[in-house]
């Protein structure tokens, strides 16, 4: 079973998001469990201190780093390997690898922060890695490491059902997903694809692969740099550009 601790001043956001759905059958069937930790039960004195005003002036408040070294120390006690991550918008881009990869380890301890952050000394003594889910600042590192928790979890044996698998995400080959349809197939005028009522599976998987290609070059040009691209998928690649150049003429 997958332990993720999560640090924080307000448990509270993550306990509806947690007991819906996947994530919630998940906890229910032991695949992982989500333990949710106060980070005031390690401030001291009456008011629980956690933060402080920052050295050298400016606005805004700072997160002690006693609180937070006593919290890991006790939490390390008790699973010693676990990761401790930190979410940040300074952190590495969260990814589909990155989940992928976090998803191996045995846990994962999250520190989300408040106010203008962490002191810096937390940073260099006690944080494993730091993770930004994205170039804009949030209130909270509560909603990130949800984002996190959710991502990885997808790659947890039995999380999701037999028929969805993370292995056919998008990004799981680099590339954006193809469109999907469903019943009914015209709705508002608009027919689901030919190819796709054919039955013919080989002609499906190459419209698929077709279709990934061209959205993911006119989406996301920048992930082609990454993707693993076959010498078929190149020549697909070539003949979408060709075409959208031609049409531009
Ligand atoms: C964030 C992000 C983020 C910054 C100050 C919490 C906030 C406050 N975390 N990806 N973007 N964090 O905005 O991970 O402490």
């Amino acid at each position: 079973m997958m332990i993720f601790d999560v640090l924080t001043l307000f448990p509270g956001i993550f306990v509806s998001p947690l007991q819906e759905s996947i994530l919630g059958r998940a906890a229910k069937q032991q695949l992982l469990q989500v333990r949710l930790h106060n980070l005031r039960d390690w401030a001291e004195g009456k008011h629980q201190v956690t933060d402080d005003t920052p050295y050298g002036g400016g606005d805004g408040m700072v997160m002690k780093p006693e609180p937070i070294a006593r919290a890991i120390a006790d939490l390390k006690a008790k699973m010693p390997h676990a990761k401790v991550l930190l979410m940040t918008p300074q952190g590495k881009p969260f990814s589909h690898q990155a989940a992928c990869e976090l998803a191996g380890e045995e846990g994962l301890i999250f520190l989300c922060g408040r106010y203008e952050g962490f002191d810096e000394r937390i940073r260099q003594t006690l944080v494993d890695a730091e993770y930004s889910i994205g170039d804009f600042v949030l209130t909270g590192g509560e909603l990130p490491a949800l984002v996190m928790i959710d991502a990885i979890a997808r790659f947890i044996p039995g999380v999701l059902g037999c028929s969805d698998s993370a292995a056919t995400d998008s990004f799981s080959d680099g590339l954006l997903e193809y469109p999907q349809y469903t019943r009914p197939a015209v709705f508002s005028g608009m027919a689901v694809p030919e190819v796709l009522l054919s039955g013919d599976h080989g002609r499906i998987a190459r419209w698929r692969r077709e279709q990934q290609l061209r959205r993911t070059w006119q989406r996301r040009p920048d992930l082609l740099q990454s993707a693993k691209l076959s010498k078929e998928d190149q020549q697909i690649l070539e003949q979408v550009q060709r075409e959208s150049s031609e049409a531009e003429k």
